[in-house]
């Protein structure tokens, strides 16, 4: 079996034809290239809060937190430290090896972003990996993050470009890939993804994944979230994605971006276990762990460490720990 090349040149009609290969042959593909460069029973696991929670400018057609839709979603502020540090302790002794704050704004000031610091500084000093996800951010803004030893941004493109002004028009496309841009040059890890299920056809799923294979460098971690349906948002009702589609889209993302952590992120609730299983199969390793994603639930932990206890999979320990520990053990 020949070593997966690393390519950032791919044309839409190849990643279309693996779209249209037979369901086990593209699995039979993924799963190749998978074990070429991971351990296949191996996923690594983060946890998500909400750090500050709705009244967000932006349009964004999926969001429970954006001011333009009536979601019922009650704001807050900026959470104080202590709430921070409190859960991101809880979410180590479950079992989370990294702790992903998030935030509904349409990019931070550099006086949120002082704030945001001191959390990112107080969950490094947990042992604990960090992302942050704040929205747009500025070259000198990332070469701060970065300096204080944040490891990723997280900052979707979504869609594909074609599909995206249906979805959003208070940001571009171009402004997120500008983004990731300053995120990358900073030197942090990025982890770029998108949603499933927006009503996107399937053109739009290829260029999606196109896109975001062929940047300059691929996103360390690629987050394929299946959209939550939430009521009052103009998304609600939409005709959902075929199941074994999504499959085919996490076995895409793994054939494209092979040294990439591919994670089955919102919308797991949805999914029945032997669905997860498929994407596990389809090379998905990561996943979003404990019981919240933003404002949306997520399993229950016990749950999820059951269901890796039935397929076998170790959690993934954080970099400075030597260790495999099984999530809530
Ligand atoms: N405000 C920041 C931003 O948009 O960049 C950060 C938080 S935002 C909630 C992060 C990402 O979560 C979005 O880009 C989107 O991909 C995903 N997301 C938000 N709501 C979702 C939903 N209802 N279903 C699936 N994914 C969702
Ligand atoms: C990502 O791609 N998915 C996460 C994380 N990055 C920030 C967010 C999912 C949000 C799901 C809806 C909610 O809980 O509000
Ligand atoms: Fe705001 Fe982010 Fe939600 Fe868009 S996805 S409305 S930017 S919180």
């Amino acid at each position: 079996m020949s070593e997966s090349v690393i390519r950032h040149d791919w044309q839409l009609d190849e990643i279309e034809a693996l779209f249209a290969l037979p369901f086990n042959d593209l699995l039979f593909r993924a799963q190749q290239v998978h074990r070429q460069h991971f351990d296949p029973n191996e996923v690594q696991v983060s946890t998500l809060l909400s750090i500050k929670t709705g009244a967000c400018p932006e349009d964004c057609g999926y969001c429970s937190q954006s001011a333009h839709h009536d979601t019922g979603l009650e704001r807050e502020r900026l959470l104080p430290i202590e709430e921070v540090v409190a859960a991101a302790k809880a979410a180590r002794e479950k079992g989370a090896t990294r702790f992903c704050m998030g935030a509904a704004w349409r990019n931070p000031t550099d006086r949120n972003l002082d704030r945001v610091i001191e959390m990112i500084q107080a969950v490094r000093a947990l042992g604990m990996e960090t992302c942050v996800t704040l929205g747009m951010l500025g070259a000198e803004q990332a070469v701060r993050l970065r300096e204080v030893g944040l490891d990723y941004y997280n900052h979707n493109l979504d869609t594909s470009p074609e599909f995206y002004g249906n979805v959003i028009t208070t940001r571009t496309f171009e402004d997120r890939i500008e983004t990731l841009k300053h995120v990358r040059e900073a030197g942090i890890n990025v982890c770029a993804g998108g949603i499933l299920g927006m009503g996107e056809a399937p053109r739009d799923r290829a260029r999606m994944l196109q896109e975001l294979a062929n940047l300059p460098e691929h996103p360390q971690s690629v987050p394929i979230n299946l959209l939550v349906q939430v009521e009052g948002t103009p998304l609600f009702g939409v005709d959902g994605i075929d199941p074994l589609d999504f499959v085919r889209n996490i076995a895409v993302a793994r054939i494209l971006m092979p040294r990439s952590h591919v994670r089955l992120s919102a919308g797991r609730t949805d999914m029945s276990d032997e669905l997860q299983a498929l994407c596990f199969l389809a090379g998905a390793n990561s996943i979003f762990y404990g019981e919240r994603l933003l404002t949306t639930d997520n399993p229950d932990a016990d749950h999820d460490h059951r269901l890796f206890e039935r397929l076998g999979i170790h959690v993934l320990a954080a970099p400075a720990d030597e260790q495999k520990v099984c999530c809530g053990a």
